[in-house]
């Protein structure tokens, strides 16, 4: 459980490379290049980043985002680049120009993008942990979901069938305070979301979201635990969003103290600090990091941008499972 250097400028790149991507998409949503919702995750990197650093690639691990875990999807593989182009409606993007946001499936390297409807995708998790238990396979599941998400009867449902099964599953829960307008006390009379998982029988920790290491550390505990067979967790990850739910909504309703309150507990501010004063990396490393991650938004970026809108006639092919879609798998690095 213990990361040396390395692993822990690794844990700050993938932050960075966040919260970059997303200012970049911000930027193209404002010159009208992107189109439809964008949703941020700032000051919720180090929930996505930390709990998805967590699961084994190597073992077959598979996650899915919801809205605010681009950092999830970012460590478990994928590229900046093809992010990109699924914003941009790019007909070489994981969903050919059919799709947008986190909306980008690549089972080989372990994640299936966002499923809308709140709550679903934890049965869809079930499913693929079923299907890789009947293959003999010791691979761990990981599911987000939201505070709001976590009232809906779907999630419960699935929940508790995970909890039956003991399907290796993690559930981060994502208590960032609001579901779209709606502030948690005004949608669920508990104080913790963690306090939910009494109810299936399900183990629980609550955890500060905004700090990369302790996230971590705790999905290690909940991906140890599923792997060796004893059922899914549920992880409370107290955080905050920073930003309205999408890009049209100004948050107007959230009081200015608690934002200033929360721009203190600025998980990237808070781990570089933390990165300093246990003399695990200095400012050059930081630097360094900081350097790499434009380096590598700026390709990427301009690969997006120089890719083909799809062609009209292309709208109907990959309906149906006949259909051979071309395999885009390979156009990036
Ligand atoms: C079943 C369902 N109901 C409503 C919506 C519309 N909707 C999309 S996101 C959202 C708010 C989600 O809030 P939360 O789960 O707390 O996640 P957050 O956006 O705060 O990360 C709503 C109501 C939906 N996608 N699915």
């Amino acid at each position: 459980m213990d990361l040396d250097k390395r692993q822990q400028l690794e844990l700050l790149f993938f932050m960075r490379l966040t919260r970059s991507l997303e200012d970049r998409l911000d930027n193209l949503y404002k010159q009208g290049k992107i189109v439809g919702g964008l949703f941020r995750s700032l000051g919720q990197e180090a929930t996505a980043v930390g709990s998805a650093y967590a699961l084994d690639k190597h073992q077959g691990d598979i996650l899915s985002p919801l809205t605010r875990d681009l950092g999830a999807l970012l460590v478990i593989g994928a590229l900046p680049r093809e992010v990109f182009a699924n914003y941009l409606w790019r007909a070489t993007s994981l969903s050919r120009g059919r799709d947008q946001n986190l909306h980008i499936t690549d089972l080989d390297r372990g994640f299936i993008g966002t499923i809308s409807p709140l709550g679903t995708l934890i049965a869809v998790m079930n499913g693929v942990l079923l299907a890789k238990r009947m293959q003999n396979k010791k691979s761990v599941g990981m599911v987000y979901i939201g505070d709001g998400g976590t009232s809906t009867g779907a999630f419960h449902e699935a929940a508790n069938f995970a909890a039956v099964q003991n399907l290796p599953l993690v559930i981060v829960g994502e208590n960032n305070s609001y579901a779209y307008t709606t502030p948690t006390t005004k949608q669920m009379r508990i104080l913790n979301l963690a306090d939910r998982a009494k109810a299936y029988g399900m183990p629980s920790e609550i955890v500060d979201g905004n700090d990369v290491m302790a996230v971590y550390r705790s999905a290690c505990r909940a991906v140890d635990r599923a792997r060796d067979g004893g059922g899914p967790t549920f992880i409370e990850a107290k955080t905050f969003r920073m930003r309205g739910h999408a890009a049209h909504d100004n948050q107007s309703y959230v009081p200015k103290e608690v934002l200033d309150q929360w721009t203190k507990r600025d998980p990237i501010t808070h781990f570089e600090k933390a990165l300093k004063e246990k003399k695990v990396a200095g400012t050059a490393d930081i630097d360094e990091v900081k350097k790499r991650v434009e380096a590598t938004l700026d390709a990427d970026l301009e690969w997006a941008e120089s890719q083909p809108s799809p062609a009209p006639g292309d709208a109907l092919g990959g309906v149906y499972a006949e259909d051979k879609a071309p395999s885009v798998r390979g156009v990036g690095k």
